[in-house]
């Protein structure tokens, strides 16, 4: 399996950290890119007709995207533990979970693209804060129920772990711990499992 990647998406170390939480990381290639909304790359957008990354080629040349389908493909590539709940309330509250932190991170990659690559004479102020109180109340949501994580892997937790990572990584929010001190310890905790750490941005 070919994986489209680029080391600062969170939404392609998702896919990684499932793949390593499977014990399938090693049968994945990784093909790196990098695109922004304004300047797409040929190869990608003809894997992902959307240009975005995570796009997982699979053996047979069919293409999978995006990250969410990607997790819940490769969650049928192995025998052992499910990171998809195969049914009951289990289920749905991995996949709220999931999408939860998914649109976490939709709304602060926005702000990280509107704030970076749009000139600063065009940028505009609202909308940026818009898309600041989507993932704060996100980040609020998660602390509400951050309790409950305990110790389990799955895909709402592991898209969690990558959400909030990922504001660190890209400072989108550097006192994000403030009045959440569930998730900032839960997140400690998850930070250091090895897919986690395989798969820490370093650029
Ligand atoms: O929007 C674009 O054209 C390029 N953006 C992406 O490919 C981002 C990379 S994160 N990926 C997504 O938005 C995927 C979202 C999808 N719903 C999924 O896979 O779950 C780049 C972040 C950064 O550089 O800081």
């Amino acid at each position: 399996m070919k994986l489209y990647h680029s080391p600062a998406s969170p939404f392609v170390r998702k896919a990684l950290v499932a793949a390593h939480e499977l014990g399938l990381a090693e049968r994945i290639e990784i093909v790196g890119v990098a695109m922004t909304p304004v300047a797409g790359v040929d190869a990608l957008n003809a894997e992902n007709p959307l240009g975005k990354i995570p796009a997982l080629v699979l053996e047979d040349g069919t293409t999978l995207y995006d990250s969410p389908v990607i997790c819940e493909y490769l969650d049928t590539r192995h025998d052992g533990p499910r990171l998809f709940p195969p049914a009951g309330p289990e289920r749905w509250t991995a996949l709220r979970r999931q999408a939860l932190a998914d649109g976490l991170l939709d709304a602060a990659i926005l702000c990280r693209y509107e704030t970076f690559l749009r000139p600063a004479e065009r940028q505009w102020a609202d909308w940026i804060d818009g898309q600041r109180g989507k993932f704060r109340r996100a980040l609020d949501a998660l602390e509400g129920e951050a309790e409950s994580f305990g110790d389990t892997v799955d895909i709402g937790t592991v898209a969690a772990a990558c959400a909030a990572d990922y504001l660190d990584f890209r400072s989108l929010d550097d006192g994000w711990r403030d009045g959440r001190p569930r998730l900032a310890t839960w997140l400690e905790g998850f930070a250091e499992r090895p897919s986690m750490r395989a798969t820490r941005p370093s650029a």
